[in-house]
């Protein structure tokens, strides 16, 4: 497969359609849309005016082999996701949340991957039931009664993806389901997706072994190296955007840099490139409290946690439920401020 144009320029559809074509489809897809065909018509049948939201979070990982042992991964926990879902849902979404195997999942984060064990918010009462602890009881409630409200609702989709090419067909697969919800679809892809892949006619079936005869090995342990050729995973965003996605729907897309010199222009860069609705910037070391939306009209607007809650994470759902609003409805929405997101 060729190399995107070092002028960043976005693959063209042949290099999307190619891969698409010289990758097989994971085994899981099948049974997938059928569960989005389904909900996507529940909530047209039900309740026709629901925005519905597809939400990727999570890291994309490139499996060296077909058997894979062994795998190059990306990061995210899952945080941005996970926590921006429950505030779609709150503000009326439904929400699809295509998500990394394992990574944090709407409201049951609170309670998963954190610093204390789930066992920790739990006693044994003096009857010998097993209760949530008095101090937890509120905060508890509170998380399960929204977590019910969801589930009864029938409002919450998940859905796991673990490799990059599982990634790519679901995303496909998703987003040209949700055509029919035109402009009450939203996309808001904050997964950290891979860039560098190896194709399935390059990759061992078996897991490698670190003794076999390399190229090179002198003894000295050099020849042992292992040597990987990667290709670029075809960037599939400016075709979402222009043949995948209904037309009037809101595209937002999220840009990981480390250097706060690159964020916006890479940010501004993305936009011109995939003409889409917004990208919100985060760097690696502030992403928990600070986030930057750019817009297509050259907008830049930070959004930052105060420092007093910063063990609080953002993601600025509000504001951006405020600006889908505004681009499908006449009446303007003031959202000022409304932008703080727990994590
Ligand atoms: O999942 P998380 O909260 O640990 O991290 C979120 C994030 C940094 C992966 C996300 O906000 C993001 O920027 N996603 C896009 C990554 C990229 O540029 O590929």
């Amino acid at each position: 497969m060729p190399p995107e144009p070092s002028n960043g320029v976005a693959a063209p559809v042949c290099q999307v359609d190619d891969y698409f074509h010289n990758t097989p489809p994971p085994k899981t897809l099948a049974s997938h849309q059928a569960l989005v065909r389904e909900f996507i018509q529940y909530h047209l049948e039900n309740s026709p005016s629901r925005r519905i939201v597809l939400v990727t979070s999570g890291g994309t990982n490139v499996p060296l082999e077909n058997q894979t042992v062994r795998f190059i991964d990306n990061f995210s926990a899952g945080t941005r996701g996970a926590t921006s879902a429950e505030y779609f849902l709150q503000q009326g979404y439904a929400v699809i949340f295509l998500h990394r195997r394992f990574s944090l999942l709407p409201y049951s984060r609170h309670y998963s991957h954190s610093t204390n064990c789930f066992l920790d918010f739990m006693n044994e009462s003096d009857d010998g039931r097993v209760v949530v602890r008095t101090e937890y009881q509120d905060e508890m409630r509170k998380v399960l009664q929204q977590y019910h409200h969801a589930k009864d609702n029938r409002l919450l989709l998940v859905l796991p993806f673990t490799t990059v090419t599982e990634y790519l067909f679901e995303l496909r697969s998703l987003t040209v389901m949700m055509q029919p919800l035109g402009n009450r679809a939203l996309f808001y892809l904050a997964a950290a997706v891979s860039d560098f892949f190896i194709p399935r006619d390059r990759m061992e079936e078996h897991k490698i072994q670190s003794r076999e005869g390399h190229a090179g090995d002198q003894g000295s342990g050099a020849g042992r190296q292992l040597v990987i050729n990667l290709d670029p995973v075809p960037k599939v965003l400016s075709t979402l955007v222009q043949s995948w996605a209904p037309r009037g729907s809101m595209i937002v897309s999220f840009k990981l840099e480390t250097d706060p010199s690159l964020l916006v222009s890479k940010a501004e860069q993305a936009l011109k490139r995939y003409h889409h609705d917004l990208v919100i910037g985060n760097l690696l070391m502030t992403r928990k409290w600070e986030v930057v939306f750019v817009t297509p009209d050259g907008g830049e607007r930070w959004i930052r946690v105060p420092k007093s809650r910063r063990s609080k994470s953002i993601s600025g759902v509000e504001e951006l439920v405020g600006k889908a609003e505004r681009k499908h409805d006449p009446e303007p929405v003031d959202l000022e401020g409304g932008t703080m997101m727990d994590g």
